[in-house]
C-alpha cells in the first residue's frame, strides 16, 4: 500500500496595512474550505500571514511594534481558524509574528494536526534585511530590527503519517536548512514566504527572483529526497510587488503543482511519501556516501576564510 498525503499551499494575495486580522482569518478559512473540498489534509499558509508584511515599515516604540505581534496562538482573532480546521479535520501550518510571554520576538510558524493538536512551533533561523532605517531603499526590509533569530535547530516531527519539517522564507535559500532536516529523515517540508521582487542591495537580481525561488527549493527537495510545500503572500501589497509561485515540489525536484495567480489561491497535490526513499536509499543514501569528516568547515566557521591563500602563494 502506498503512503499518500494530499497537501495544499494556501497562497494569499496582498494584505493591506489596515486590514484586520479577523478579515485575514476569514480569507484563510475560505482557503481551508477550498483545500478540504479538494481533499487536502494539510494546508500551508504564508509567512507572517495575519498582517501586511510590516518589516517594510520603520516603526518606533514598543507598543506600536508589538501591535504587529501575536501574544497567544490561538488568540481571539485566530481561534475561528483553529476551530474550523479541527471541525473539517484539516491540519495547517501558519506563519505569524510571535511575542513570547518572556518578551522574545520571533518570526514563527505553527504546525497543527488534523485533530487541532499543536505539533510544533518553529522560529525562523536566517533573518534577512537590515536593522537600521535606510531611506535610500524604495521600501524597508527591517526583519533584523523586529525579529530575533530562532534559537532552536531545524526540527522534524512525526505528524500527518510522515516526518514533517518547517522553514520560513529566507531559510529556504540555505542548503544547510534542508540537510539538517534531511539528516532527521524529513519527508515533507512546510515553508511560508514573502519575497519582494525588488532586492535593493542588488536590483540585478530582481528579474531572477522567481527563478531563484524555484531553484533553491527544487535543489533542496532533490538533494534530500523530500517533498516541499511552499506558500507565498504574493502580489502588490502597499505598492510593493512580491512573487507568488506557491508550489509543491517532489523528492525528484520536479514542481508538481504551482499557483497560476498572485492572489488568494489553493494549490493542491497528492504526495506519494514513499517516493522519498527512491532518493534517500540510492543516490542520496547518506549513510553510505556522505563524508561528514570532510565537511567540518560547515559548522566550524561562519564567513569566508581565505587564510589558505597565503600558504598557496608560498
Ligand atoms: N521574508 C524574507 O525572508 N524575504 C527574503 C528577501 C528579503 C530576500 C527572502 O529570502 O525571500
Amino acid at each position: 500500500m502506498t503512503r499518500e498525503l494530499t497537501v495544499a499551499a494556501g497562497q494569499l494575495g496582498p494584505v493591506a496595512r489596515d486590514e484586520s486580522r479577523a478579515s485575514v482569518v476569514e480569507r484563510l478559512i475560505s482557503l481551508l474550505h477550498t483545500a478540504h473540498h479538494r481533499r487536502a489534509e494539510l494546508v500551508v499558509f504564508p509567512e507572517l500571514a495575519l498582517t501586511t508584511f510590516f518589516p517594510r515599515y520603520w516603526e518606533e516604540g514598543p507598543e506600536v511594534i508589538d501591535a504587529w505581534f501575536e501574544t497567544e496562538m490561538p488568540g481571539p482573532a485566530t481561534k475561528p481558524l483553529f476551530d474550523e480546521a479541527a471541525h473539517l479535520g484539516v491540519g495547517f501550518c501558519l506563519g505569524y509574528a510571535e511575542l513570547t510571554p518572556d518578551g522574545h520576538h520571533y518570526n514563527s510558524q505553527i504546525l497543527v494536526e488534523r485533530d487541532g493538536r499543536e505539533v510544533a512551533r518553529f522560529r525562523k533561523i536566517h533573518i534577512p534585511g537590515h536593522e537600521d532605517h535606510e531611506p535610500w531603499r524604495r521600501f524597508q526590509h527591517l526583519e533584523r530590527r523586529y525579529f530575533e533569530p530562532g534559537p532552536d535547530p531545524f526540527g522534524v516531527w512525526p505528524a500527518f503519517g510522515t516526518r514533517v519539517g518547517m522553514m520560513i522564507c529566507n531559510d529556504r535559500r540555505w542548503p544547510e536548512t534542508y540537510r539538517v532536516m534531511g539528516l532527521q529523515g524529513v519527508e515533507l517540508i512546510c515553508c511560508g514566504y514573502n519575497t519582494p521582487v525588488h532586492y535593493a542591495p542588488d536590483p540585478s537580481q530582481d528579474i531572477l527572483a522567481p527563478f531563484h525561488n524555484q531553484l533553491v527549493m527544487q535543489a533542496g527537495a532533490y538533494q534530500n529526497g523530500t517533498w516541499v510545500v511552499a506558500a507565498a503572500k504574493g502580489g502588490v501589497e502597499d505598492g510593493v510587488d512580491s512573487i507568488a509561485q506557491s508550489c509543491v515540489i517532489a523528492p525528484s525536484g520536479q514542481v508538481v503543482a504551482q499557483a497560476f495567480t498572485a492572489g488568494d489561491e489553493v494549490v493542491v497535490a497528492t504526495c506519494d511519501l514513499d517516493w522519498c526513499q527512491r532518493y534517500t536509499t540510492t543516490i542520496f543514501d547518506f549513510d553510505r556516501y556522505r563524508r561528514p569528516e570532510i565537511y567540518t568547515r560547515i559548522t566550524a566557521q561562519r564567513g569566508v576564510d581565505r587564510a589558505g591563500d597565503e600558504q598557496a602563494r608560498r
